[in-house]
């Protein structure tokens, strides 16, 4: 039988690595389905991924796009997003916040530019991360960064 998920991405860790923990923590049925540039390039061209990017996720013949989008899908699927609206803003609020910091400073591990001044900004942007994640869990004096469960900020 197919597998129930089907992870399209790089082999690498990347966008789409929170979701593919998830998966794996919840034990769900799901496959990864490695790319390289060039298979990307063919699967562009054959119109398979909705805005020409990966990583995608295929679920009951959708084929859905953006990761972060795609984390809180699985998550709500699969019982790692609160149902409570406060609980779900502290969730997103979070990841959006790790995201964020990552998207200004993880591109230079594919430009290749390992300057001083980025691996500078790296190490900055990584203790930026750290301090704010362990104040959380400092607060909430538990093993998960948005309260008593594990969610989707964890990934
Ligand atoms: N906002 C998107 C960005 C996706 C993205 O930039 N994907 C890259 C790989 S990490 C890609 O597919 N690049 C190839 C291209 O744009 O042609 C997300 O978070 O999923």
């Amino acid at each position: 039988m197919a597998e129930e998920y089907e992870m399209v991405y790089f082999d690498i860790y990347g966008r789409a690595e929170p979701t593919r923990m998830l998966l794996s923590h919840a034990k769900a049925s799901w496959k990864d389905t490695l790319v390289t540039g060039e298979i990307l390039k063919a699967k562009k061209e054959a119109g398979e991924l909705p805005n020409g990017q990966v990583p995608v996720i295929i679920h009951k013949g959708k084929v859905l796009n953006e990761s972060m989008a795609i984390l809180r899908y699985t998550g709500n699927n699969l019982g790692y997003y609160p149902k409570d609206e406060f609980e779900a803003y502290k969730v997103d609020a979070l990841t959006d916040f790790v995201n964020g910091e990552l998207e200004n400073c993880a591109g230079h591990i594919f430009t290749k530019d390992f300057s001083e001044a980025k691996q500078t900004k790296y190490a900055e942007t990584l203790e930026k991360i750290v301090k704010k994640v362990s104040k959380d869990l400092e607060e909430h004096k538990g093993k998960f960064v948005c309260g008593e469960k594990i969610s989707t900020a964890d990934c």
